[in-house]
Order: C-alpha cells, then sequence, then structure tokens
C-alpha cells in the first residue's frame, strides 16, 4: 500500500529481494486533480515512474531531464502554473485523461502505461471512483495539492475531508490481492493523506483486518518529524501525536509489526502495548543499499525470504 515518494523509494529496495511481477501495489489517488483539462494522478505516476527507472530521483516525481516548455508557454495565455508539468509528463496525463474519456477506468490506463514503460509490478489505483482530498485550514478549505503545491503547506490545519470516500469501491483486483497476497507492505507513506485515503475506500480495511497474510508497516515518521512532506502538520491539525507511536496507533486493528528507526526506539514499548511487534532500524532512504536493507526487514518482518 503506497502514496507517492516515500513508498516509491522503498518499492525500489523491494523489487530488488522480490521477484517484480511478484509486487502488487495498491496506490492512493486522494492527491488526483484535475488541471488544465487533463486528469493528474500524482502518486500512480511516481510509483511508476520511479519503477520504470525515469523518476527525476532528486524531485522524487516527475520525469528526469523533462522540460518545461508547455507550462511556460501557458503561463504566457495566463494560466496558473504553480503546478509543474513536465513536457514528457504531459504525454502521460493526455493519454491519462483520453483513455478514461473513450471509457477506460483508471485501473485500466495505469495497467496501460506501467506496461507501456516496462515495469513488471502490479500497480492498482485504490479505487477508480471519484476521490479528492481536501483540506480545511485557517485559509479556507482547499484541494491537498493546493495547499502542499500551490501554498506550500503554510496554512493551519484544522482538519481533512476525503470527497468520494462514502462511494468510493476499491478498483478490481485491490481486494483479491490482499486476500491472496503472502505478506501486506503499508509503505512508508503518510498516515492521513496517502494510507489513511485507502483506508478509507469500502471494504479495504475490513480486508486488512481479515487478511490471512502477515501485514507489516514502516514509519514514515523519524525522531517526531516526517520524513518528507507535510505529515507533522496534518496529523497535529487532527490532534495527534507526530510519533511512530502514534502513527502504529492508526494501523493497530490490522498491523502484526512495525518498523520504525532506530532514533524512535525508545518508542518501542508503547508499541508493542499495542500489540503489535516492533523492529527499530535505519528507515532513512539514502542509497540503494538502505532501500534494499529497509526490503529486507520489511521481508524479515512479513517472515518471508526474498
Ligand atoms: N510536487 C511539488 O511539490 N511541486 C510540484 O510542482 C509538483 C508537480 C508534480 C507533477 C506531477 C506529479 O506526478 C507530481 C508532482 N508533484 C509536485 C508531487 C506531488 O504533488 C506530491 O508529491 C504527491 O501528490 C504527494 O504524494
Amino acid at each position: 500500500m503506497a502514496g507517492g515518494v516515500g513508498a516509491a523509494r522503498f518499492l525500489q529496495g523491494l523489487v530488488r529481494v522480490l521477484p517484480e511481477e511478484n509486487v502488487t501495489v495498491i496506490v492512493n489517488t486522494g492527491d488526483d486533480i484535475e488541471l488544465h483539462g487533463l486528469r493528474i494522478s500524482p502518486d500512480i505516476d511516481i510509483v511508476t515512474y520511479t519503477l520504470a527507472d525515469i523518476v527525476d530521483e532528486e524531485k522524487g516525481w516527475g520525469i528526469k531531464g523533462d522540460t518545461f516548455h508547455c507550462l511556460e508557454f501557458l503561463k504566457r495565455y495566463g494560466y496558473e502554473a504553480w503546478f509543474n508539468l513536465g513536457d514528457m509528463d504531459l504525454a502521460t496525463h493526455i493519454s491519462r485523461t483520453r483513455l478514461l474519456r473513450e471509457g477506460l477506468r483508471l485501473s485500466e490506463v495505469t495497467d496501460r502505461h506501467r506496461r507501456a514503460l516496462g515495469v513488471k509490478a502490479r500497480i492498482l489505483p485504490m479505487t477508480d471512483d471519484r476521490f479528492e482530498t481536501y483540506v480545511k485550514t485557517n485559509a479556507g478549505k482547499m484541494h491537498f495539492q493546493e495547499y502542499l503545491v500551490k501554498r506550500g503547506s503554510t496554512d493551519q490545519v484544522l482538519g481533512v475531508c476525503f470527497e468520494g470516500a462514502e462511494e468510493a469501491k476499491p478498483s478490481q483486483g485491490v481486494l483479491e490481492s490482499i486476500e491472496s497476497s503472502d505478506g501486506i507492505i503499508v509503505c512508508p507513506s503518510n498516515p492521513i493523506v496517502s494510507i489513511g485515503t485507502i483506508l478509507s475506500v469500502g471494504g479495504i480495511r475490513e480486508a486488512l483486518q481479515e487478511a490471512s497474510a502477515r501485514i507489516v508497516g514502516i514509519s514514515p515518521i523519524v525522531g517526531g518529524r516526517p520524513v518528507k512532506g507535510p505529515a507533522d502538520k496534518l496529523m497535529e491539525g487532527l490532534g495527534l501525536e507526530v510519533s511512530a507511536h502514534a502513527v502504529a496507533d492508526l494501523y493497530k486493528d490490522f498491523l502484526d509489526a512495525f518498523i520504525i528507526d532506530n532514533a524512535d526506539s525508545g518508542e518501542c514499548g508503547r508499541i508493542e502495548g499495542l500489540g503489535i511487534d516492533v523492529i527499530a532500524t535505519n528507515t532513512v532512504m539514502r542509497s540503494m543499499l538502505d532501500k534494499i536493507s529497509l526490503a529486507e526487514a520489511a521481508l524479515k518482518a512479513l517472515r518471508m525470504r526474498g
């Protein structure tokens, strides 16, 4: 189960210790947005580009070597261009929008794109239905991307709402993959707007509670701060403590084990108190070796071998 950049970095390690075709990634679509008439699915694209080895590694999103000529020209026509869509990246959004308009489901489009880019892992959007994350702030309610990218996560968070969550059904293959998998990993992603969204889609949380496979989570919080992104601001805004323990608490109804960073080893006892096995290791992924070691730790916690 995956959000964007943190999950994609972890998956780079995972596909080096497991055959890639044995991996299914269930991806958050709450960050999806329509801009310039195009459907953008940031987390799906981040995971796909990363596994295709074409991602801009420094940013963690977009395509390496991409240019921004189209966006510059849109600005000359007076359009807002706060979301940086590269020229090659735009081809993905044009294709997605076109295929959706022709009647394909988002999951079918995603499958076509990942195959075209040579990705062997299955990539499943959490839902094919409309689902958008909004953040309630002191400056009003806004789309998650507006909060994150346009306004740089500077507004005070008062709440989060998932529009479409009540009607959203898991996309085809999601529940089946949870039921039949040998091990389930909750990637180091934002617990509110990446994993929280996936868990809010009808039936997914229940499928995890009933899964026969072991489930391991990886903390996205290291030393009381998120490795990347605004998880701290969102957690605080919802009245939660910003800690590995608070993340484990959000997942305690289905988690068997939780991997936390060595920096948070002081929280082991509290997390074990939730009935969850704890593994403390290095979770900060700077090099490929870090990613591979973390993937190996996850497989060990799942009692699986690569
Ligand atoms: N993140 C930014 O911080 N600024 C951007 O301009 C931006 C553009 C962008 C374009 C395509 C894409 O797939 C992702 C993009 N992201 C950008 C990342 C994205 O907004 C977030 O990282 C995810 O939604 C959170 O997982």
